[in-house]
């Protein structure tokens, strides 16, 4: 019988940091018990929905909306022309650019919001949109960013001057009236001549085609006007609700105080939910004209066709080596297709992300960057989908990049990252295009992945396979994938990085309460990621009070501390250090709590597990329970009753979460089916908060990873339609298609991190494109392919082989 508390008892029994902690939201989800925002129901609420435009590039010559005001239960329809007088009519974007709120003059892609029909409820609204009659006169419409940067029509006319002047955009200079920005990294001249003269140097031109984050719920919102207290409440599926009020305040005019935005439980971000849209405005304004709750919902076509897409980035590379293979220059030019506005969420100072990321996990000297932002006939958007900011596009890029140099050299491909990687003494490591990497032991993580997957070994089946299917014995090619990702996460320091001019701190507000329970609000806002079980992990080891005694309260911007949002991975390194450094706030006041109740001075007790102790007499202590009832109950000279503390949070820097991956393919030549036979997973996001919880984002972000690489896309056809607007044609993979993953990992921490963690929602995502995308390209490789554009879908396959001769 165990009669004594242990200390590991008392750790074991706080469920820290490191316990893979049962998410206390899934008691609520799995019942059927949450609460989103199609949830909230009001009384006497109204609905909204849009007409949208059938046409990608279209003059609007009219607009009647008598038949649709006949319907029964429609209210209101509202257009631009009700909107320009309240000048709603267009909005600004996170990017610098602005937006039509609904259309004006114009349509520039397909399902662009055009007029906003109010009713009673859904199925009116869907009936007056039937009735809207909008007179198109259509335009040519461009698709493809290389024709727009070419082409005499002019798409976005309010961006031209008179006599065809071409006024600067956001980001400076534009070269062409389709042109957005060109944004630069590195030196140009040095690297064109380090690439000029190298030994060796492979190039290739690849396409990150257009996908979308597609979460399980669609965006939407529910805006409600007290015309009694002049206070707006907006219920939606926020990312980022702290910058939705300040952005609704700024274009409303209503004073910040006054509007509560409150974002609920989400379904899914994925990015998708970060920017702002015009249902958020048209519902708002939809609610101060008729004096009622509007809500908003998209539906699953809407949601795919109209809200940020991700990637569209077409990229040409040139990287340089010795004969042996030591990198020594890269060079990368994007063309990026941004759709109709630049919508993308990057923060300001970032017209392309973090696309400088793009010399990956490798010591590489020099290296240039450019890109160009290109406007077409495309919904806009380009958000990250589980990439903070463009990093996976520089991911994939680097890392197709090094397999075709590894080609071009006749060098094995997890050899050439090996001699190439950043060496653990060189951190912090400043990278040819300027980012300051935290920390990372890649040799080490490389090898424990080559080991666990036996690479030699599957390199020497992969040979006999060949020497098989030349022998007409198989039909089927093995492809080893490979990727080593350096991710980059955690914006950021407020110097460098804002949104709107919002600096991108996070914050933490911790309230104890009496009995030894506490509350702590964050600026950031979980989309199922767990935040209310790994933030309390976080407090529980920094306080000593159990996580079960911890309330997470996230996304009411009335109660929360002001913060930029959940995205980016940046929970973790951002608001995560906030709480870390929030509640060693409570302990500092906790101590001097426990020192008056032992009579001692200060510094002769010190914090244990749960309790301060005096140092030499650990008989003698007050557990955190006790200190949080004498906070409200004693009277201690020269210290203030109660026990809070907020900490706002400026990062010194990025955290740079890496790892390794291995994916072993099996190929059908003949139908084009690949069959994903092992996907090994090592993951290092330093200090590991909840392992239970980074297996789970790391078995979602591969599987999205999966999705993209193999068949996910948004694509147009020639008149700028959408052809992949449904679940029909957008692939979303299911439990049939997904493997078995292994994880592993390694722990670097963050050094400049309170507790050292870094993020990793966005890690499998970043790092598994390229893993899955090279495992095909791989089995391709002893027939001659050095690189095939995504998305690999069977009928792709089929045609790479068929190409490569396969199927004579
Ligand atoms: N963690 C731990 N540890 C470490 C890290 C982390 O534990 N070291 C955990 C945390 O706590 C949490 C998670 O994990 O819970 C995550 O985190 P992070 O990384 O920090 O992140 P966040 O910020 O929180 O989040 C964000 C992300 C993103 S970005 C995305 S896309 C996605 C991810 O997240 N999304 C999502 N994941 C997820 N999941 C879910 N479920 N849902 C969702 O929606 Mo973007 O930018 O937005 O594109």
């Amino acid at each position: 019988m165990k009669d004594e508390v242990t200390r590991e008892d008392r750790v074991a029994n706080l469920k820290g940091m490191g316990c893979s902690r049962k998410r206390v939201e899934d008691a609520r989800f799995t019942q059927g018990k949450g609460n989103y925002v199609d949830d909230i129901k009001l009384d006497g609420m109204l609905f909204g929905d849009f007409v949208r435009s059938p046409y990608a590039h279209a003059r609007i010559k009219s607009i009647d909306t008598a038949a649709a005001l006949e319907v029964p239960g429609v209210l209101a329809v509202l257009t631009a022309a009700d909107l320009e007088p309240l000048g709603l009519h267009w909005m600004p974007t996170l990017a610098g650019d602005k937006q039509m709120v609904l259309a004006d003059g114009k349509v520039l892609f397909q399902g662009q919001e055009v007029a906003f029909v109010v009713a009673e409820d859904r199925y009116a609204a869907a009936d007056g949109i039937e009735l809207v009659e909008v007179e198109y006169e259509e335009l040519p419409v461009i698709v493809d960013p290389f024709e727009s940067l070419k082409s005499d029509v002019v798409l976005r006319e309010d961006l031209v001057g008179k006599n065809g002047a071409l006024p600067d955009g956001a980001h400076g200079p534009r070269k062409h009236h389709n042109h957005i920005f060109t944004w630069e990294a590195g030196n140009k001249a040095p690297t064109e001549e380090v690439i000029a003269n190298a030994d060796v140097v492979a190039e290739e031109s690849m396409y990150y085609h257009r996908t979308h984050p597609c979460p399980l719920e669609t965006c939407g919102c529910v805006a409600s006007m007290d015309k009694v207290n002049g206070k707006l409440t907006l219920w939606g599926t926020f990312q980022a609700p702290h910058a939705i009020r300040t952005v609704v305040s700024l274009i409303s005019g209503i004073e910040e105080h006054n509007i509560r935005v409150i974002s609920p439980d989400i379904g899914g971000g994925f990015g998708n939910k970060v920017g702002a849209y015009p249902g958020y405005v048209c519902s708002v304004v939809a609610s101060i004209v008729t004096g009622k709750p509007v809500k908003w919902i998209e539906d699953r076509m809407d949601n795919l066709m109209t809200t940020a897409f991700a990637r569209d980035y077409h990229m040409t590379g040139k990287i340089s080596a010795t004969k042996e293979g030591k990198i020594t220059g890269l060079q990368c030019h994007v063309t990026a297709d941004h759709g109709g506005f630049d919508a993308c969420a990057d923060p300001t100072k970032f017209p392309a992300g973090f696309m400088n990321i793009c010399t990956g996990s490798y010591d590489i000297p020099t290296a240039y960057l450019e890109v160009d932002g290109v406007y077409t006939n495309k919904a806009p958007g380009g958000v990250s989908y589980r990439c903070s900011f463009r990093v996976t596009e520089a991911v994939y890029f680097i890392e197709r990049m090094v397999e075709v140099l590894a080609i071009k050299l006749n060098m094995d491909a997890a050899e050439l990252r090996r001699i190439n990687f950043i060496k653990k003494e060189q951190f912090p490591y400043t990278a040819a295009l300027g980012w300051e990497y935290d920390s990372g032991d890649y040799h080490t993580a490389w090898d424990k992945a080559l080991k666990a997957v036996d690479y030699e070994g599957l390199r020497a089946e992969q040979a006999q396979r060949v020497e098989d299917f030349k022998a007409g014995k198989t039909r089927k090619l093995m492809g080893i994938g490979l990727s080593f990702f350096t991710e980059i996460v955690g914006a950021g320091p407020v110097k460098n990085c804002d949104i709107l001019g919002l600096g991108m701190f996070d914050s933490c507000e911790i309230r104890i309460h009496p009995t030894g329970s506490a509350i702590a609000r964050l600026g950031t806002i979980s989309q199922g990621q767990g935040h209310a079980t790994t933030f309390a992990q976080i407090l529980a080891s920094e306080i000593g009070l159990p996580a079960d005694s911890i309330t997470i309260e996230e996304g009411d911007t009335d109660t929360a501390p002001y913060g930029l949002g959940t995205y980016g991975s940046r929970s973790t390194p951002v608001a995560g250090a906030a709480t870390a450094m929030a509640g060693r706030k409570i302990r500092a006041k906790a101590q001097m709590i426990a020192a008056y109740l032992l009579e001692v001075h200060d510094n002769d007790v010190e914090f244990d597990v749960d309790r301060f102790v005096v140092k030499g007499a650990p008989e003698k202590f007050k557990t955190m329970k006790e200190i949080a009832f004498a906070a409200y109950n004693q009277a201690i000279p020269s210290l203030e009753p109660g026990l809070e503390a907020v900490s706002y949070y400026d990062p010194p820097n990025m955290t740079y979460p890496f790892g390794a991956y291995v994916c072993v393919m099996d190929i059908d030549v003949d139908t084009g089916v690949p069959e994903i036979r092992r996907f090994y997973a090592l993951d290092d996001c330093g200090t590991r908060i909840n392992p239970m919880i980074i297996e789970g984002q790391v078995h979602g972000g591969l599987t999205e990873a999966l999705a993209v690489a193999l068949g996910q896309e948004i694509a147009y056809d020639d008149m700028g339609n959408v052809k992949t607007g449904t679940l029909m044609d957008f692939f979303l993979p299911t439990a049939w298609e997904v493997p078995n993953y292994e994880t592993d990992f390694t722990v670097t921490p963050s050094p400049h991190h309170p507790i050292g963690a870094k993020g990793v929602g966005e890690s499998p995502h970043v790092g598994g494109v390229p893993c899955f995308s090279n495992a095909v390209q791989d089995a391709f490789r002893p027939f001659g392919n050095t690189h095939t554009n995504m998305p690999h879908d069977h009928w792709r396959i089929w045609r790479t082989a068929n190409e490569l001769g396969l199927h004579d």
